[in-house]
């Protein structure tokens, strides 16, 4: 029998006994006592019904059973489909309905909710490790043969928005997750003396699998918090070696006087990722603890994709070199003809890394995955004279504002569709806290006016919080070109000081 994910990750946590997860309360799991509870869960799950490719969409707090629940899902051969804890019912009944999820695993606050829009099972997970999940858990057996995977087998679907405003389930393999683990592990050198400070949410690719998987690769440990808190970061940083974080997270402990040199004395690996990380952070970052923070490029289709040496020069402003195994070019955004080193144009990736298409979106598929295994990302970059790749923008309108992803045409929908509202567009601009944050510049229709609060009050149940504008402004028409389409880069200048302190 193999399950090769399964097989590199979790078997080897099964038979250790040290103290692999610490959580915020001291309580400590060793590696065997967490895979007993995976057991457990991947016990309840299959008694639930559920069998190897079908769907189980999870949105709960992070906890250690939230962790072993995904690891119950590959020894299970279930399919991992973790969601943001702030997506609203609107936004849950989407992804569940069109996952074709064979059961739901939720708070047991969002219980009543959750049962009100879907006709499959659903089980609860809690913050403190309770509900029926776990009960049902509780008396199943902590031993589970693990279900035969080959590494082609999905492990996880991910969904990522889209430009159309629809979603999009980014399908993972067991093979895509592993070769990005592995390679990640060696070239950011974890070992099992690595003790992760782990501040990141679960339920994107971030925190589940580029810093959980490697820490299971390496055989190391972590301290698992359930958010990024900064009282708790300052706490634990002297007891860890290694943190993985969004730019937000350094630009806060920047802010904080306790966060210098020696807070972390006994940390060798910071690394930044899902968000441009400005050189400007990276420099005073180094002036301040003598540490330079190591940026990677990745996305939810890719896994990881470049990174910044570990041991050579980690050059701010830039995403490093790709990964062992990945490829990377700079297309001709018309053409897509591959254009000389130093040239602007798209960047695309290949390599096992890649994922194996959107989930029952074949067009899409096509669209943005060549024949040839190359992924268009949408983004737009250059490859500098030593091999260094850099972002310099985004050929997709897509807003990230602190490392969550925030697709403009997903809440201009909703927002044309406010009374008194003719048209709409949602732009980012700098926010000192989330390096971007959300304006909506709202139209009225003729003859009406705009009362920002109802429009606030109105969208509220629609999307989650985070993508909900920060500023709304109201202008009598938006910039158009002469081809009619909407200048958002006057817009940006116009509101660019939106968020300035
Ligand atoms: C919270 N709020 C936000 C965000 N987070 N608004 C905009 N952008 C955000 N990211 C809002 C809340 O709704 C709330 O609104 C207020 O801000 C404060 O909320 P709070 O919960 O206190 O915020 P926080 O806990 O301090 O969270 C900020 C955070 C968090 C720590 C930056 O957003 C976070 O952990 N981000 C990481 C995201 C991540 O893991 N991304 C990886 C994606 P109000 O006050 O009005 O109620 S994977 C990816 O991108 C690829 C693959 C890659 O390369 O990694
Ligand atoms: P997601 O869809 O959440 O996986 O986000 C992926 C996107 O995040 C990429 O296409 C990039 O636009 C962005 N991203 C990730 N890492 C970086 C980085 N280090 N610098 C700039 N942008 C990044």
């Amino acid at each position: 029998m193999t399950n090769p994910l399964y097989d590199r990750l979790f078997m080897p946590l099964a038979a250790r006994d040290d103290d692999f997860l610490t959580s915020s309360d001291g309580s400590v799991l060793s590696g065997r006592e967490f895979m007993a509870i995976a057991a457990r869960q991947a016990n309840a799950l299959t008694a639930m019904g559920l069998r190897p490719g079908d769907r189980l969409a999870v949105q709960v707090e992070k906890s250690p059973q939230a962790l072993a629940l995904y690891a119950a899902c590959v020894m299970a051969g279930i399919v991992f489909l973790p969601l943001n804890t702030a997506y609203t019912a609107s936004e849950l009944e989407y992804f569940i309905t069109d996952s074709e999820a064979g059961a739901v695993v939720c708070s047991p606050s969002a219980e009543v909710t959750v049962l009100g829009i879907v006709s499959v099972p659903v089980l609860t997970l809690g913050p403190a490790g309770e509900g029926s999940l776990t009960d049902a858990a509780a008396i199943a057996s902590d031993t589970f043969i693990p279900a035969e995977r080959s590494g082609g087998d999905l492990a996880a679907l991910l969904y990522t928005s889209g430009t159309t405003g629809r979603s999009k389930g980014a399908m993972l393999s067991q093979s895509n997750l592993l070769s990005n683990a592995l390679a990640l592990a060696d070239l950011w050198r974890f070992t099992e003396t690595d003790v992760l400070l782990h501040a990141l949410p679960i339920f994107h690719t971030h925190g589940l699998f580029v810093a959980s998987n490697v820490i299971l690769a390496s055989g190391g440990k972590m301290i698992f918090l359930p958010k990024f808190d900064i009282d708790e970061v300052i706490r634990f940083l002297p007891q860890a070696t290694s943190m993985m974080g969004v730019p937000t997270f350094y630009t806060r402990l920047l802010n904080d006087a306790r966060f210098d040199r020696d807070l972390v004395k006994n940390m060798r690996l910071f690394t930044s990722g899902s968000a441009p990380l400005l050189a400007e952070t990276h420099r005073e970052f180094e002036a301040r603890t003598g540490h330079r923070i190591l940026e990677r490029y990745g996305m939810t289709e890719t896994n990881m994709n470049t990174s910044n040496p570990y041991d050579g020069e980690r050059r701010a402003g830039t995403v490093g070199f790709p990964l062992p195994g990945v490829e990377l070019k700079i297309t001709d955004p018309e053409t897509g003809a591959t254009l000389e080193d130093g040239a602007v144009g798209i960047i695309e990736v290949r390599g096992p890394n890649v994922f194996q298409g959107y989930w029952q979106m074949p067009e899409k598929t096509a669209a943005e995955l060549r024949a040839d295994g190359f992924f268009i990302t949408g983004d737009i970059g250059q490859i500098d004279a030593d091999g260094y790749v850099q972002i310099v923008g985004r050929a997709k309108d897509l807003i990230i504002s602190g490392g969550y992803n925030i697709y403009p045409k997903e809440i201009e929908l909703i927002l044309d569709e406010q009374p008194g509202v003719l048209e709409s567009a949602v732009i980012g601009v700098p926010h000192p806290d989330f390096g971007e944050g959300v304006v909506a510049v709202l139209v009225p229709q003729p003859g009406a006016s705009i009362d920002p609060e109802a429009i606030r009050s109105g969208i509220a149940e629609r999307i989650a919080k985070f993508k909900q504008p920060k500023v709304i402004e109201v202008l009598p028409e938006l910039p158009r070109n002469t081809m009619g389409k909407v200048q958002k880069n006057l817009l940006r200048d116009q509101f660019g000081t939106a968020f300035d302190k």
